[in-house]
């Protein structure tokens, strides 16, 4: 039995060769582990092959600006082998499994695959339309990614970028230590199917940790949506990595939600050798977050700041543009609270709002007083200079790319563009936040 997963091409982001994301490489962990002869092809950065190789089953993830690239792809291999069983999984695929098999796919797999992706292989070459994956309650019983599958220099992220300019001569891995997010902000693409908050155990991440220090990896950027959400499973890594690593061999990145960060992990996270601490602020303006149902207040944003600054940690504020209720007082709100934070928000990062298929917004457009402009999935990145893909009724289209210029110019100019983007006010924006 031989499986091809194929990593669609991601040409929105800057770095595409390296960012590499880890649900294929968990599912070909878990295929190899059945017996299954698994290649993995990435197209990140890479060439179209002229000749795929042969399989009893090509798969492949992908987000929803890559979905014309993934129908590109499958009808390729078609041309090849007409009769190749194409699999399409993934964010993009959950809310759109009709449009999907409507592409040409063979089969959907909805959500997260380890638990089902065995079902797919049993059922070849007959598959069924659809396969429902369930979350993994146990996720110490699944096994790291394959990263062996890919050369290193596709794997690793640049540490430059990753940290905001420390670490420039190392590389740094993505790892997951939890999966789900309990929350509902509005704008999210997130899966309400894994909305249980589901941790690995100390002891399982950092034998993953082990693994790549091991390696020479001695970077990593935590993926988790909201890293500090249970106090006490990072209290429990701090400990467990303070046996495992010498102090300042390891530097972490981490991302969390306002209003989980706390005196109580500081130590903690000391342990980890967590360097930047990223914040998902999204706006300035508490308008703009309640209408998105952000259930946060700013007033907790900038606390959050200063708490992780003075604790010694370099922060980074995420920002969001676009949302519900953006107009010129809520761009003025942020740029404010930018220029406010400023001696405690060390680095600053800001995409647009892009709503994708299952989002609250994009479901009920009306509901957040939201006019979805355009279905066209290849502008659905979330780092396009040229338009802006939903708008808020109150506000033209071109009051609302003249706010976007304004915005991401007063970012820039206050020192937050990273060294990569390009210096026209609007900058690349951020590709890797
Ligand atoms: C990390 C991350 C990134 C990183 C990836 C880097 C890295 N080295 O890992 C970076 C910053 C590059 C990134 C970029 C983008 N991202 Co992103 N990203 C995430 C994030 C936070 C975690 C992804 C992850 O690792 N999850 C853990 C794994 C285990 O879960 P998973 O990815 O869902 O995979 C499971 C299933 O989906 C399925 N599956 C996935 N792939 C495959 C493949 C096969 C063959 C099979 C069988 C199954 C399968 O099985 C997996 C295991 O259960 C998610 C949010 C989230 N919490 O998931 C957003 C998310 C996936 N990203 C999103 C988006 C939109 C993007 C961008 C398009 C943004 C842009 N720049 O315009 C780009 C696209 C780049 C790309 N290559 O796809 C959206 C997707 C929404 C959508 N409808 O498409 C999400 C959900 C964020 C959000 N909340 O809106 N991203
Ligand atoms: S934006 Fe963050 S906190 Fe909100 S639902 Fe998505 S992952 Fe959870």
């Amino acid at each position: 039995m031989r499986v091809c997963i194929i990593l669609p091409p991601a040409p929105g982001l800057f770095d595409q060769h390296t960012n590499v994301p880890l649900g294929p490489l968990y599912i070909a962990a878990v295929l190899e582990k059945a017996g299954v002869d698994v290649e993995l092809i990435s197209l990140l950065g890479h060439d179209i092959p002229a000749f795929w190789p042969r399989a009893d089953l090509y798969a492949m993830g992908f987000t929803t600006p890559q979905a014309g690239a993934a129908r590109g792809i499958m009808e390729l291999i078609r041309s090849q082998y007409p009769d190749a069983k194409v699999l399409a999984a993934g964010a993009h695929v959950e809310y759109l499994v009709p449009e999907t098999l409507a592409m040409g796919f063979d089969a959907v797999l909805v959500g997260e695959a380890e638990l089902v992706i065995h079902n797919v292989i049993h059922d070849l070459p007959d598959l069924s339309k659809i396969y429902y994956g369930t979350p993994h309650h146990n996720l110490d019983l699944i096994p790291f990614p394959a990263r062996h599958l890919l050369p290193q220099e596709d794997l690793y992220n640049n540490a430059g970028s990753v940290f905001y300019g420390s670490q420039h001569d190392s590389h740094v891995a993505s790892i997951m230590g939890s999966r789900g997010c309990p929350f509902a902000c509005a704008f999210c693409g997130n899966s309400p199917l894994s909305q249980r908050l589901r941790y690995r155990s100390a002891g399982n991440i950092l034998a993953e940790m082990q693994s790549l220090v091991n390696m020479g990896i001695t970077c990593f950027k935590f993926q988790d949506d909201s890293f500090t959400i249970r106090p006490e499973q990072v209290i429990a890594l701090g400990e467990m990595a303070s046996w495992t690593f010498e102090l300042g061999e390891i530097v972490v990145r981490m991302h969390t939600r306002v209003g989980m960060f706390s005196t109580e992990i500081v130590h903690a996270l000391k342990q980890l050798g967590v360097d930047l601490v990223a914040f998902g602020i999204e706006s300035g303006s508490q308008k703009v977050l309640d209408l998105s149902d952000k259930r946060i207040s700013i007033g907790q944003a900038e606390e959050d700041l200063r708490m992780a600054h003075d604790a010694g940690f370099r922060t980074l504020g995420l920002f969001v543009f676009g949302l519900p209720g953006e107009c010129e007082e809520t761009v003025d709100e942020t740029i404010a609270f930018w220029e406010r934070n400023k001696p405690y928000m060390d680095a600053a990062a800001a995409t647009v709002f892009v709503p994708y298929a299952g989002c609250k917004i994009a479901e009920h457009p009306e509901q957040y007083r939201m006019h979805i402009l355009d279905h066209d999935w290849n502008k659905y990145w979330i780092v396009r200079k040229d338009t802006v893909i939903a708008l808020p009724y109150d506000v033209s289209f071109q009051q609302m790319m003249d706010l976007r210029r304004k915005a991401f110019g007063a970012l820039a100019e206050l020192g937050y563009a990273k060294p990569e983007w390009e210096d026209d006010g609007l900058g690349e924006l951020s590709t890797d936040s």
